[in-house]
């Protein structure tokens, strides 16, 4: 799977990487339940949490990041459960 680019400039991620971090925060290559763990591991936090990060954030891809990890934010993983790419 891959982002748009629009999607990666809001996310903070290289457009130019096809394996980009979120939601496979874990890094390889498919987004299983560590990588939704990695986003339920900080519900509720928001962007002055220190524990924050956008990698977490990404269930608003089409505009600016909403700076507080929520459902919909978890659901942005889970439905990209089991997807990965080719890099
Ligand atoms: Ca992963
Ligand atoms: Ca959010």
């Amino acid at each position: 799977m891959s982002w748009t680019n629009l999607a990666e400039f809001s996310i903070g991620t290289d457009p130019c990487d096809a394996c980009p971090a979120p939601p496979d925060n874990s890094g390889d290559g498919l987004v299983l339940s560590n990588d939704v763990f990695f986003i339920t591991s900080r519900f509720f936090l928001t962007s002055s949490d220190t524990n924050y990060t956008p990698l977490a954030d990404i269930g608003n891809l089409t505009g600016p990041r909403d700076g507080i990890i929520l459902s919909n934010d978890v659901f942005a993983a889970t439905s990209r459960f089991f997807t990965g790419c080719t890099p």
